[in-house]
C-alpha cells in the first residue's frame, strides 16, 4: 500500500480502489455572468486553480484511475429546484433566469458546462446534480459500487459548500476521502482555511487534505 504525504497524517492510499471526483468546475461559477458572478463573488479565485485541478486530472489519466465530474444543474422545467433553494439569498440572477450564458445552472446550457479546459474525456463519468452534496438524488453510489472505490480524491468548487458537503456524505457512507489543497477553492478565503481546517480536525474526522505534489507521486 503506498502513502500520500497529507495532514493530519499520511493517507493510506489502495490504488486500485481510489478515484478523483472533481466537483462542479463549471462557466457558472467562473466566469462573469454566471451564476457566481451574479451573486458579487470574485469568480477569478476560481479561474486561478484551473492549472492546478488540470495537472491533477491529467495525473489520474495518466495513472489510469477513474475520474467523476459533477455539475451543479437542475432540469429545464426546475422540477428538482426546490423553491428554498431558488428563493435563497439576492443574486441578480436566479436559477433558471436567462443570463448572458444561457439559463442559469440549467442542464444543457452553454453556462452550465464544465470549463473547456477541464471537460470530461470518453469513459470519465459525468454526474448531474441539483443539490451541494453530489451523492444526493444521483446514481454516483451506485456507479462508485459497480467500480469497487473505497477512496475519493477531492477537487473543485467550492471548498466549504459542495466540495465539502459531498465529503461529508462520502464519509458518512464509508469513503476515505482526501481533498487537494490547491486544487478546491472558494470565492471567500477565510471560509476554504477553514473548511480544510474542519475537514482534517480530530484525527482526519472528515478525511485528509494534502498538497497537489505529493497526491501526484502518491498515485504515479
Ligand atoms: C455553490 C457549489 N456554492 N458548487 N455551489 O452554490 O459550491
Amino acid at each position: 500500500m503506498a502513502e500520500i504525504r497529507a495532514e493530519p497524517f499520511a493517507f493510506p492510499l489502495k490504488k486500485g480502489a481510489a478515484a478523483l471526483v472533481v466537483i462542479d468546475m463549471q462557466r457558472d461559477f467562473a466566469e462573469e455572468g454566471g451564476f457566481g458572478a451574479s451573486l458579487g463573488n470574485d469568480v477569478s479565485r476560481v479561474t486561478a486553480i484551473v492549472p492546478d485541478v488540470k495537472r491533477l486530472i491529467a495525473g489520474f489519466r495518466a495513472a489510469g484511475l477513474p475520474i467523476i465530474h459533477t455539475m451543479e444543474c437542475h432540469r429545464p422545467d426546475l422540477s428538482d429546484l426546490p423553491p428554498a433553494k431558488r428563493d435563497r439569498g439576492a443574486p441578480k440572477l436566479r436559477i433558471g433566469d436567462e443570463g448572458p450564458m444561457g439559463r442559469i445552472l440549467i442542464a444543457g446550457e452553454p453556462g452550465t458546462a464544465i470549463l473547456p479546459e477541464l471537460a470530461p474525456v470518453a469513459g470519465e463519468v459525468v454526474i448531474e446534480k441539483p443539490g451541494k452534496g453530489a451523492f444526493y438524488a444521483t446514481p454516483l453510489g451506485d456507479i462508485l459500487a459497480e467500480k469497487g472505490i473505497a477512496q475519493l480524491v477531492f477537487a473543485g468548487v467550492t471548498t466549504e459548500v459542495c466540495v465539502q458537503t459531498t465529503m461529508r456524505e462520502a464519509n458518512d457512507r464509508g469513503y476515505e476521502c482526501l481533498l487537494v489543497e490547491e486544487a478546491t477553492e472558494s470565492y471567500f478565503p477565510e471560509f476554504k482555511a477553514a473548511a480544510i481546517a474542519m475537514i482534517r480536525a480530530q484525527g482526519a474526522i472528515v478525511g485528509w487534505t494534502a498538497k497537489l505534489d505529493d497526491v501526484l507521486e502518491g498515485i504515479a
